[in-house]
């Protein structure tokens, strides 16, 4: 009887992980801005600019690559100003220039 009850309430916290997981999912139709990023020299630049892009409004997560000088910045509702990303990557003592942006209905 005991053993019957935990594998009922497993079932369903089963259920309600994937239902939440397969229901973000959904919700996430991201849009990526492509940044080709200069004067970074070491990881602590990629810190540097992470931070930096990340602080822009409507930014929900930035990833910065050492190895190829670029970002990329992905967001959902509310389009970070492309003015204000360059600008927050240029206070921090590094360049920025817009590659691409793309839109999952383009891929
Ligand atoms: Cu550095």
């Amino acid at each position: 009887m005991k053993m019957k009850t935990a594998i009922l309430i497993g079932a369903s916290v089963f259920m309600a992980v994937a239902c939440l997981i397969s229901c973000s999912e959904g919700k996430t139709e991201e849009t990526v801005i492509d940044f080709k990023i200069e004067g970074m020299t070491c990881n602590h630049c990629v810190e540097n600019v992470t931070k930096a892009l990340q602080t822009v409004e409507g930014v929900d997560t930035a990833v910065v690559y050492f190895e190829t000088d670029s970002a990329v910045v992905h967001y959902k509702d509310k389009k970070p100003s492309e003015e204000a990303l360059i600008k927050a990557v240029e206070k921090a003592g590094y360049g920025a220039e817009i590659v691409s942006e793309l839109t999952p209905r383009d891929k």
